[in-house]
């Protein structure tokens, strides 16, 4: 039986509610277009962290044009550049980077180590932390889009285009689980377009990060998260954050990578 394209369409753009192996499945599959987990995590447990990150000592800035503005809270993996040097400091700092982050959520389990949890046990074969060349990567880093100035511009996000490790054979698909500490109530929202970019927009984004969003057409999917949601989705397709307006847009973030059912998820920032 075939299935008209409509109906493809439609199911690929469903946002499940709910984590389970199932929803899990059909996410790494594209089946759907994001799982959507309303109230993951405490809200004024949230807030307060939220705040922690936007004074964090470590609150570093992103280095391409479109996101210099966007505030992170430790080296994330992309910010390599394929440079020996600045991967090895990547790795070095990994594993205290991890303890403090989770120190800052303290005596909370922070919500990346609960997402790294429930994958663990959702996922037929597990989940493990990521390890590059038997490296230990980062995994927890923290989103800060300062009010009216951030935006991320319509990209996407792929491992693949920042190492050539061995352990990356085999990646099929790549997930991101962002959990949300705190948003505005106007805009920062996530925009998903379900496509992969074509070849002309993968090689703007390699340089400038972002695409005009004037250029694109209108996303398939928007989404305004709300302080304490978690949603993932597939990084590989084409996806943007809004401008917020009034406070800062902070959030939690973990890259997953996926091989199939038969191998454990990886994770990393
Ligand atoms: O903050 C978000 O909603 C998504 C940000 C993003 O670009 C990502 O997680 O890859
Ligand atoms: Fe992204």
């Amino acid at each position: 039986m075939t299935i008209p394209a409509e109906v493809v369409r439609s199911a690929s753009s469903t946002v499940a509610t709910e984590l389970t192996t199932e929803s899990l499945l059909q996410l790494a599959d594209r089946q759907i277009g994001a799982i959507h987990v309303k109230g993951y995590y405490p809200v004024d447990i949230a807030g307060e962290v939220a705040q922690k990150a936007i004074s964090h000592q470590a609150l570093g800035h992103y280095h391409k044009k479109h996101t210099s503005s966007v505030g992170r809270v430790y080296m994330p993996h992309i910010d390599t550049k394929w440079d020996p040097e600045l991967t090895r400091q990547y790795h070095d700092a990994a594993l205290p980077a991890i303890q403090d982050v989770r120190s800052m959520f303290h005596p909370y389990l922070s919500p990346v180590d609960r997402v790294r949890l429930e994958l663990q046990e959702l996922w037929p074969t597990g989940a493990n932390l990521l390890r590059l060349r038997e490296r230990a990567c980062f995994v927890g880093a923290f989103r800060v889009f300062q009010p009216s100035t951030s935006e991320f511009f319509p990209h996407n996000d792929a491992i693949d285009q920042e190492t050539d490790a061995p352990e990356i054979e085999g990646v099929l698909n790549q997930l991101v689980a962002n959990i949300y500490l705190q948003v505005p109530d106007d805009g920062g929202n996530l925009q998903l377009w379900l496509r992969e970019p074509t070849a002309e927009e993968t090689a703007v984004i390699l340089d400038v990060e972002g695409l005009d969003p004037k250029e694109i057409e209108e996303p398939v999917l928007e989404i305004h998260p709300e302080a304490g949601d978690l949603i993932i989705f597939s990084p590989r397709q084409l996806h943007a954050v809004t401008a917020g307006h009034g406070k800062h847009r902070v959030g939690a973030a973990a890259f997953i990578a996926t091989k199939g059912p038969s191998e454990p998820l990886l994770f990393w920032s």
